[in-house]
């Protein structure tokens, strides 16, 4: 990574169910990710946090909290424009905007900022799809939502930021899911987004998968947006996420992941932005979660064991 690395901190947990992923940038950082970045030759420069204003300060008076099937939504709506803006400057500037959420609904901001000046494609490394809308969420939590809001599907059609679609579903590709709701494996099959699942790390191994994830994520475009939501990871190597599922990427996979985007970047330049999201040190063992975070990050940005 050449440019400069801009951390924006959103501590926020309006998308989650689960207090506590608002305190997700602060144990990234206490999990040395300014240190870690200086290994990976990265300078990076800490922009402090986004304002997100407690649910103790909301207007009484105000639209109810859920509107729709979608907890909290206007306030996730005006953290995420802030956001969008913040990236869109930090880009604008010849920096890299690294997000460190908060849950996953800040990837509606940053990647709304990332794709402003330019056709963006996107990895997301995940258990789950985040693909619902009001309309499908089994739990009305937007972290389970920002995709559905970045392809402007239902409702979501209406809202500021879909002014024009920050991403091209075929230029999505999903890696290690394997966690999908009903209505969410309809709409990943008749979607023109390519899905790698478990499965398919299991038979060709994670290297191959995310290699091919890459192509697809750089066909066409002009840079990646990668997407990091550390319950990707098997529970046991992450215990610190607020929606654990069983079967996940192992520690060392996880590197090797990320190595690979790194590697990509070092032969073309493909990374644009990145978020790393949903890690809740509530939830945490010793801010384990946190820590593999700030790492994996670091793999990401060209870090090397030799
Ligand atoms: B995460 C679920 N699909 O919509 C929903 O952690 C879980 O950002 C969403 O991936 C998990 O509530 C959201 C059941
Ligand atoms: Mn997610
Ligand atoms: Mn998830
Ligand atoms: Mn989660």
């Amino acid at each position: 990574m050449d440019a400069t690395v801009r951390i924006i901190g959103v501590p926020m947990d309006y998308g989650a169910n689960r207090r506590g992923v608002d305190m997700g940038p602060s144990a990234i950082r206490y999990g040395g990710l300014a240190d870690e970045l200086e290994q990976a030759g990265v300078g990076p420069i800490d922009a402090g946090d986004v304002r997100v204003p407690r649910a103790e300060e909301r207007d009484p008076d105000a639209d109810p909290p859920r509107r729709g099937d979608a907890k909290f939504l206007r306030e996730i709506e005006d953290v995420c424009t802030r956001l969008a803006n913040r990236v869109a400057e930090t880009l604008a500037a010849g920096e890299f905007p690294l997000v460190l959420g908060g849950d996953h609904s800040v990837a509606i901001g940053s990647m709304n900022g990332s794709s402003r000046e330019a056709n963006l494609g996107a990895i997301w490394f995940d258990a789950h799809a985040d693909l619902n809308t009001p309309e499908t969420s089994p739990s009305g939590n937007v972290h389970g939502m920002p995709l559905g809001a970045l392809l402007g599907r239902d409702v979501f059609g209406e809202m500021p930021w879909a002014h024009a679609p920050a991403v091209r579903e075929d230029a999505i590709a999903y890696v290690g899911l394997r966690s999908i709701d009903e209505r969410e494996r309809e709409l990943v099959r008749n979607s023109e987004m390519t899905a790698f699942t478990m499965a398919d790390i299991d038979e060709r191994g994670m290297t191959a998968v995310v290699e091919d994830a890459l192509a697809v994520a750089t066909d066409g475009t002009d840079g990646v947006h990668v997407s990091l939501d550390l319950d990707w990871l098997d529970p046991s190597a992450a215990p610190g996420v607020g929606t654990p599922v069983r079967g996940g990427v192992t520690y060392r996979e996880a590197h090797a992941a990320l190595e690979a985007v790194s590697r990509r970047h070092d032969r073309d330049g493909v990374l644009r932005s990145m978020d790393v999201v949903e890690v809740n040190p509530i939830l945490d063992e010793r801010n384990e979660t946190a820590t593999l975070a700030a790492e994996l990050t670091a793999s990401a940005f060209g870090k090397r064991i030799l």
